[in-house]
């Protein structure tokens, strides 16, 4: 089944003499900047495309909530605690938008669950660090909903219709995680020196995970190539990074605080800071099932599809009878 709904493995742009006149005059479409609609055609392969990056986005929308919701008992004061749940509450949401765009691909949510909860298909990285205390909260806001705009503002332009919708409502929800988040480490950083600590502590160990969101280096990207063709990435993985980089480091250097990596230097002839990479054998252990905390994670996720299975099959009931109802009334 794996195979018949998501695409994986090295992807090769196809030329324009391999294509039949269908995938030619799709092809002029996607150039022309036109959106493609759920019931037009589209090549296979993009409609795989698509499944594996809208499932893989909103499979780490409702992981990603794990990490913070840890913090939701523990948040310093009322009012903190009350703007991190409605951060989390958002990030449901976003998983819900993200899994209704991809059911208009041909696939089902639980198909796509099944897939998460079997470790068949991924979700962001960045969920499987530790979020160990209230500084943490800070950097995940500041940083990953940080790197995540970056990532997801051009996907607002990507070729797929509901996905591009999608990401209209998503982006301007994740502004708000942003602030929230640099507000936190803001306050943190003009605390007591312990409290300075704790934020410059948070950078250290989100700095590197952020910059690996974006995913592989150029040169080891499988995907970039074909789906840029198709416009449903609209950047290389390297040139988010190095937005991500140039707008954050001066918001670091704003806060009082180092980003830990000794060889950061602003580039004039660039125009763009230099910085080190980060190191590509954990982010490939991490997305392998090795992280800090993937067990946790997936574990999480398939007790609470468990704890739910009287929930969904109530609803199956209930619907089956409105159904019957329905059918003798007509
Ligand atoms: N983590 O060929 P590429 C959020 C995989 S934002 C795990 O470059 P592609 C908000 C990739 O799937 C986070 N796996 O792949 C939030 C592929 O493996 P496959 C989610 C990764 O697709 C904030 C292989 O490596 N955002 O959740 C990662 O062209 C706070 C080769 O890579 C999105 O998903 C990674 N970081 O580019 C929520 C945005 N990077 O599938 C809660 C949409 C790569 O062949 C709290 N997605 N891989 O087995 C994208 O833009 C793209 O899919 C990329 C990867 C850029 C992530």
């Amino acid at each position: 089944m794996y195979a018949q709904v998501i695409n994986t493995g090295s992807d090769r742009v196809r030329r324009i003499d391999e294509m039949s006149a269908e995938e030619q005059a799709f092809m002029e479409r996607i150039e022309n900047g036109e959106k493609i609609e759920p019931k037009e055609w589209m090549p296979e392969g993009y409609r795989k495309t698509l499944i594996r990056q809208i499932g893989q986005h909103a499979h780490s929308e409702v992981v990603g909530q794990l990490p913070e919701g840890n913090w939701i008992t523990r948040a310093p004061t009322l009012e903190r605690k009350a703007i991190l749940l409605a951060k989390v509450q958002d990030e449901a949401g976003h998983g819900l938008y993200l899994y209704c765009a991809a059911e208009t691909l041909g696939v089902s949510r639980d198909e796509l669950i099944e897939l998460l909860n079997s470790g068949k298909m991924k979700y962001s990285s960045i969920f499987n660090y530790p979020t160990l205390n209230w500084a943490d909260i800070g950097a995940v806001g500041w940083l990953v909903d940080g790197a995540a705009i970056m990532n997801q503002v051009p996907l607002q332009r990507t070729s797929y219709g509901p996905y591009s919708r999608a990401m209209i409502r998503i982006c301007k929800e994740e502004s708000f995680h942003q602030r929230q988040g640099y507000d936190i480490m803001m306050k943190m950083c003009a605390g007591s020196p312990e409290q300075k600590a704790m934020a410059q502590d948070a950078l250290n160990r989100f700095w590197y995970p952020a910059l690996m969101m974006f995913g592989p280096s150029d040169k080891d990207s499988v995907h970039s190539a074909q789906s840029m063709a198709w416009k449903i990435k609209i950047n290389t993985n390297d040139e988010l990074r190095q937005k991500f980089v140039d707008q954050t480091v001066p918001q670091a250097e704003y806060l009082g605080l180092t980003v830990p990596d000794e060889h950061l230097k602003w580039n004039e002839e660039r125009g763009a800071y230099d910085f080190s990479e980060p190191d590509w054998s954990e982010f490939f252990d991490v997305i392998a099932g090795n992280g800090p905390c993937n067990k946790e994670r997936l574990g999480a996720r398939v007790k609470a599809w468990d704890d739910g299975a009287w929930f969904r099959e109530g609803l199956a009931v209930n619907a089956q009878k409105k159904q019957t109802k329905q059918r003798k009334q007509a």
